[in-house]
C-alpha cells in the first residue's frame, strides 16, 4: 500500500473537514428551502471514503453508491461547486439540474451514482465490474451500499455471479447501525454483516471504518486481490452516522448519548490528533487548512447561488441520444 505520509495525514483532514463543512452548509439551505427532496447527509462516515480512496488508482477505479452520494464525486475528482449546484437544480450542475441529491454522476470521473432503490446498486456494481472483465480492462469497481440494503434479496443474486465469474469488485457495507430507524439488531439474528459473504466462500470481514488507515488496508488488500484476477470481496465497514436518516427524522430510535459517544470516535478528530502528535503541522498551518475549507464551501454556495436553472428543453437533451428522434421536433420553445 501506498505509505501513509504526512502529506496523506493532511491531505485527509482537509478533505474529510471539507465533505463535513460542505455537508453542514447543505444542511442550512435546505432548511431555507434552497434545496429540496430528500438530503442524506454523510457525516461521520467520511473515514470510508478516505480511506477507500486512498487505496484505489483514480485513472481507472469506478465507485457506485447508494443515496448518500454527495461527497464521493468529489473525492473523485468532480468540481464541488458542481455538486452543490446540482443539489439546488440549477442547470451548471453534475447533471444539469435534474438529479438532484440522490443522484450524483460523472462518468468521466467514473462515479455512476447515486442510486434511490435500497440494494438497487449492488448488481449494477457487479455489472461495471462484469463490462471490464469481458472488455479485458484492469478497473476495479467499489460497490457500497447500507446495512439496510444487504437484507435485500438482489445483494445474494449478485454475490452468486460475481464469484462464479470472479468479477474484479470489492463490495463494501457502510454498517452506520440503522436503516432509517431500524437498528441492525433489530432486521437480522446476528450483526456480523461480513458474514453473509462466507456462504459464497467470497473473502471477507469486518473493519474500523472510523479510521481511515484501518480502511485504506483493508481496501488496498481487496482492491489488488481485484486487479490481480483474485475476484470480490466484502467488507464491513464499522461506522455511524451522526445526522439522522435524511433532514426529516425525529431521531426517536436512539439516545443523544449514543451520538455522543460515537463523536469521541470521530474520524476527522483521530486524523487531526495525529496531526498534532506527530508534529505534522502548526496550529498556524491548521488554521489555515481550516480557513481554505471555509473559503471553498462559500466557493461553492455562491456559485450555486449565482447559477441559473436549466433550460426546459434540456429534459429532451438528455433522454434521447438519436438526434432526429421523432418527438424532438416538440421540443419547448
Ligand atoms: C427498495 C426500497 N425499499 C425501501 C426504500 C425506503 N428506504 C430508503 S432509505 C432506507 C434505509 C436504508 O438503510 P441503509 O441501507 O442502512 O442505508 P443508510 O441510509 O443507513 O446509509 C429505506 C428503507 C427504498 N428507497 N427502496
Ligand atoms: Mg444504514
Amino acid at each position: 500500500m501506498k505509505k501513509v505520509t504526512k502529506e496523506v495525514y493532511l491531505k485527509w483532514y482537509e478533505d474529510m473537514l471539507f465533505w463535513r463543512k460542505f455537508e453542514d452548509k447543505l444542511a442550512a439551505v435546505y432548511i431555507q428551502q434552497k434545496v429540496r427532496g430528500f438530503l442524506h447527509l454523510y457525516n461521520g462516515q467520511e473515514a470510508v471514503l478516505a480511506g477507500a480512496l486512498h487505496a484505489m488508482d483514480l485513472t481507472k477505479d469506478r465507485m457506485i453508491t447508494a443515496y448518500r452520494n454527495h461527497v464521493q464525486p468529489i473525492g473523485m475528482g468532480v468540481d464541488p461547486r458542481r455538486v452543490m449546484a446540482e443539489l439546488y437544480g440549477k442547470g451548471t450542475g453534475t447533471s444539469f439540474g435534474l438529479g438532484g441529491s440522490m443522484h450524483i454522476f460523472s462518468k468521466e470521473h467514473r462515479f455512476y451514482g447515486g442510486h434511490g432503490i435500497v440494494g438497487g446498486q449492488i448488481p449494477l456494481g457487479a455489472g461495471l465490474a462484469f463490462g471490464d472483465k469481458y472488455f479485458g480492462r484492469d478497473s476495479v469497481t467499489l460497490t457500497y451500499m447500507g446495512d439496510g440494503a444487504t437484507r435485500q434479496g438482489s445483494l445474494h443474486e449478485t454475490f452468486n455471479l460475481a464469484m462464479l465469474w470472479n468479477l474484479p469488485v470489492v463490495f463494501i457495507v457502510e454498517n452506520n447501525g440503522y436503516a432509517m430507524g431500524t437498528s441492525v439488531q433489530r432486521t437480522a439474528n446476528h450483526t456480523d454483516i461480513w458474514k453473509l459473504a462466507l456462504g459464497y466462500e467470497m473473502p471477507c470481514g469486518p473493519v474500523d471504518g472510523m479510521n481511515p488507515v484501518k480502511v485504506a488496508e483493508a481496501m488496498h488488500e481487496a482492491i489488488e486481490r481485484a486487479r490481480s484476477g483474485g475476484g470480490p470481496t466484502f467488507l464491513e465497514m464499522k461506522t455511524y452516522r451522526y445526522r439522522g436518516h435524511s433532514m426529516s427524522d425525529a431521531q426517536h430510535y436512539r439516545t443523544k448519548e449514543e451520538v455522543e459517544e460515537y463523536k469521541k470516535i470521530d474520524p476527522i478528530t483521530q486524523v487531526l490528533d495525529v496531526i498534532k502528535e506527530k508534529k505534522y503541522a502548526t496550529d498556524t498551518e491548521i488554521e489555515a487548512i481550516n480557513q481554505r475549507v471555509t473559503d471553498l464551501v462559500k466557493e461553492c454556495e455562491e456559485f450555486a447561488e449565482n447559477s441559473a436553472y436549466p433550460d426546459k428543453n434540456v429534459m429532451y437533451d438528455v433522454v434521447y441520444s438519436q438526434e432526429n428522434y421523432p418527438f424532438l421536433p416538440h421540443k419547448l420553445s
